[in-house]
């Protein structure tokens, strides 16, 4: 039947069409979206043009948060694998194969048998960063990995260490600042990370407009670099080099740029300019492949811009001095004045709260690592975790607490975390194992068990980790778009019932008992600390006031820590301040304002100042003076990764709309590389490293460094067993076949994904 123009408008107008605004969670830029709903069925998904913080902005994937939800592969029941097959199962049968399988393998073995992956989503949802804790905590095991130790922790280090929390990360003050120096950071296509800028490619183009410079360094000229001012085409892992020698240089010449203001905050600059004295930028040359005279001019443009900033992501966190470079970044923004200053490198100042805006201000515990070593190879303990490197060792190595069944709430280790293969090796051995996943992919294939999430449009959302990071103070809050059956229970209902089933409290527990005693626990921690808004207040009361209207879960925890945070009303002690309720009333978001300086209260070291010169990061300055000394082989290519717009870590794949197209899984090789190694454009090349092989073919392009070559990581769905059909369709290798578990920074256990050495041949 056609159906004339004149009764489409009569459709629409009987037709119950409604807008709701939410944010998008799949990457850390945040997007408000605009989604239009017909009869409880999405239509369509544009930018929210009045998004306080995105104003329209949405990139390819922001739109396919639509066909995610409708996706028939997404699992929409639990799985349980029975003779070696999934089958769908209720949730009592799941719940009670959980129960057995985690309390049989605890009471056989130990707590410490049991160990958990928790993956990047994690981060992006607040059902996962409000009960992932609760779980973890229920459980008691210290075999804890995390897609963390694949990523920031570096970052997460050397900022604990300077400023006593891991969660105080300076950055870059993309509005203001009139030079950025870029390192490892690709945000044309990742929309940046570590620092939270919806549209982060406008705001680059902004900052150009206002007659300011970009400068990128990176062995690729990514899309970043080709909009840049001045691309380095540094070698890959030698940015803790290149930095060290810009520090070195802002040294020489002299640091009464730093004001007395931040002078005052600082300890430990002699004994770092006395270390770093050894990396002259002509010592650093050859190994970073940059010339001097370009560090010292780079350094001088630091120097000598109204405000600079430097920013530095994945490509200098994800290698062998992780720690060591993340720490320079804040020692050249200090150095050239700009730390904490408008236009250098700020601190956010989180709405719903973080760990430098909760108790005194100015000083604290300080930050360690190394309570705890892994069992097997003894990796410190960072951040309460071992590396994600070490999960295949510690299942696969017998003795007293070997892991024996494995937790993975939204991870694809199996293509995100070093050697894969042997990974996936040992998770075959795992006597249980548990996935909570929206897909049966090649990582939950292994489980015996599948509990799935609700799509994001189904449930609420508030970012409360990647805010922290942001470019501006902002709170948005999302209501769910679409509603849930009653055989769609919410992350966190899932969360909480891992988390009583673990803590022997039993599987008929149900999730608002858990959820009750977290709320209590955070009221009553509140109300004893004398810097909180509710000091002294009677736990109770605030109880009930958050459980109005039958508020539970993680928005009575979101609108507790909105109403005890820097903006809120803390419980009618501040007049106007911040509630959940103020958040719902704007669904464009609230925006807070441009970042303002926070020091010295944003300290949480125990002297109260910047701590420079932690002994870990010093001493880390002697193995680099040693590697910058190792000989450079000419003929080894490096592996370096890259990222593209239209997918999205492991798990995008399977959405046709963003994988169409050309091939995006190829290898990128200089054309000088491919002449030397007789491969043509298309061929296809067979890539080794030293634990494992990948077969992918070629694109032979001038925009990357000679010597250098690059293939995309989350690809690699061929494996058998999965259900994802256009994904296997489009499966692509699995660059961390390649990549070495054995290789990873020492101050962070964060695997080494970056500068893999590789040969290349034609197959
Ligand atoms: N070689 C190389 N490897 C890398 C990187 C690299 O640059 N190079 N990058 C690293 C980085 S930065 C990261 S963050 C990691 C990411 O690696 P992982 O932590 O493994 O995360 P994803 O690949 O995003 O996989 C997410 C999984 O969660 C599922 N999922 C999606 N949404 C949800 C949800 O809402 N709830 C739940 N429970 N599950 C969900 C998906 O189906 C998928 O199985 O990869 C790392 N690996
Ligand atoms: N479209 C899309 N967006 C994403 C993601 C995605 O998979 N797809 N993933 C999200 C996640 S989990 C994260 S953590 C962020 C990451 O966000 P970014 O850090 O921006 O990550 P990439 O885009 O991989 O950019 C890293 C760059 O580092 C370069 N590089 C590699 N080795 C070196 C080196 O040794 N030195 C230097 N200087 N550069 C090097 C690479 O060539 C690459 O251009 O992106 C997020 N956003
Ligand atoms: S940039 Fe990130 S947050 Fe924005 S629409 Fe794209 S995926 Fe979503
Ligand atoms: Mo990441």
């Amino acid at each position: 039947m056609r159906i004339s123009e004149k009764e489409t408008v009569t459709l629409k107008k009987t037709s119950d069409e409604q807008i709701v605004f939410r944010t998008c969670p799949l990457c850390e830029a945040g997007c408000g979206l605009a989604v239009t709903v017909v009869d409880d069925e999405v239509t369509h998904i544009r930018g929210d043009m009045q998004d306080v913080f995105s104003k329209g902005f949405i990139c390819p994937k922001g739109s396919t948060l639509k066909q995610l939800h409708y996706d028939a592969d997404r699992l929409r029941h639990p799985l349980i694998k029975r003779n070696g097959v999934h089958v769908q199962a209720t949730w009592d049968e799941a719940w009670a194969a959980v129960d057995a399988g985690l309390n049989g393998v605890i009471t056989k073995h130990g707590r410490e048998s049991v160990g958990a992956y928790l993956g990047n989503p994690g981060a992006h949802g607040l059902s996962s960063m409000t009960f992932n804790s609760v779980f973890l905590k229920s459980l008691g095991s210290r075999q804890i990995y995390s897609a963390s130790s694949v990523d920031q922790v570096p970052k997460q280090v050397a900022s604990g260490y300077l400023f006593g929390s891991p969660s105080t990360v300076a950055v870059p003050d993309l509005d203001r600042t009139q030079y950025l120096l870029i390192l490892g950071a690709n945000p044309y296509d990742s929309n940046g990370s570590l620092c939270t800028a919806p549209d982060f490619p406008g705001r680059l183009e902004a900052l150009q407009a206002r007659a300011g410079k970009i400068v990128v360094v990176d062995p690729r000229k990514s899309k970043t670099a080709q909009h840049a001012d001045e691309w380095i085409a540094i070698r890959p892992g030698t940015d803790a080099l290149f930095l060290a020698a810009i520090a070195n240089t802002l040294a020489a010449d002299g640091l009464e740029v730093m004001d007395q203001r931040l002078g005052s905050f600082l300890n430990g600059v002699d004994e770092v300019v006395l270390a770093l004295q050894p990396f002259t930028p002509e010592f650093v040359a050859e190994t970073t492949g940059v010339d001097a005279q370009t560090i010292r001019r780079i350094a001088h443009e630091l120097r000598g811009a109204s405000s600079s900033a430097v920013y530095a992501r994945i490509g200098t966190t994800t290698t062998a001095f992780g720690t060591t470079a993340s720490w320079l970044v804040d020692v050249v923004n200090i150095f050239t004045g700009n730390l904490d200053r408008v236009g250098g490198a700020m601190f956010p100042l989180p709405v719903a709260g973080s760990a430098n805006t909760r108790g005194a201000g100015g000083s604290g515990k300080g930050f360690r690592t190394g309570r705890g070593h892994s069992r097997v190879s003894k990796h410190p303990e960072v951040l309460g975790e071992y590396p994600a490197s070490a999960m295949a060792e510690e299942i696969s190595t017998p003795g007293d607490g070997q892991i024996r069944a494995m937790v993975i709430v939204g991870g694809n280790p199996i293509l995100s975390t070093p050697n894969g293969e042997r990974l996936a090796k040992s998770f075959a051995d795992l006597e249980f194992m548990v996935s909570v996943d929206i897909y049966l992919n090649e990582t939950s294939r292994f489980a015996d068990v599948i509990l799935p999430v609700p799509s994001a449009l189904q449930r609420s959302h508030y970012d409360l980790a990647l805010l922290t990071f942001a470019v501006r103070n902002v709170a948005n809050y999302s209501k769910p778009v679409l509603s849930r059956s009653a055989n769609e229970p919410d992350e966190w209902e899932v969360l909480a019932k891992m988390s009583s089933i673990v803590s022997g409290l039993g599987v008929e527990t149900s999730p608002s008992t858990i959820d009750d005693r977290v709320i209590s626990k955070l009221v009553e921690s509140a109300t004893k600390d004398s810097s909180s808004s509710i000091f002294g207040r009677d736990c109770e009361e605030i109880i009930s006031e958050l459980s109005v209207a039958g508020r539970r879960g993680p928005d009575r925890i979101l609108d507790f820590l909105l109403r005890t945070g820097p903006f809120g009303d803390g419980f009618g002690s501040v007049r106007d301040g911040l509630t959940l309720d103020k958040l719902i009333a704007a669904p464009h978001g609230i925006d807070f304002g441009a970042l303002e300086p926070r020091l010295p209260n944003i300290l949480r070291t125990q002297s109260g100042k910047i701590e420079l010169a932690v002994p870990q990061l010093i001493g880390d300055l002697k193995r680099l003076e040693v590697f910058c000394q190792e000989k450079i082989d000419a003929t080894q290519l490096t592996l370096v990764g890259r990222r593209d717009l239209r997918s999205h870590n492991s798990w995008l794949h399977n959405i046709e709309v963003l994988v169409k197209g050309k091939d995006r899984c190829t290898l990128h090789i200089h054309p000088n590389d491919a002449t030397r190694l007789g491969i043509t454009q298309g061929s296809a090349v067979r890539i080794t490293s030293r634990v494992g092989n990948v077969d992918a073919p070629v694109e032979i392009t001038e925009l990357i460094r000679e010597g250098v070559v690059s293939l995309p990581h989350g690809w690699g769905h061929s494996m058998p067993g999965t259900k994802t059909k256009v994904a296997s369709s489009r499966a692509g290798v699995n660059s961390n076949i390649l990549t070495d578990e054995q290789r990873l920074d020492p101050l962070s256990g964060t695997s080494v994904l970056n500068g893999i050495p590789v040969s290349v041949a034609v197959v």
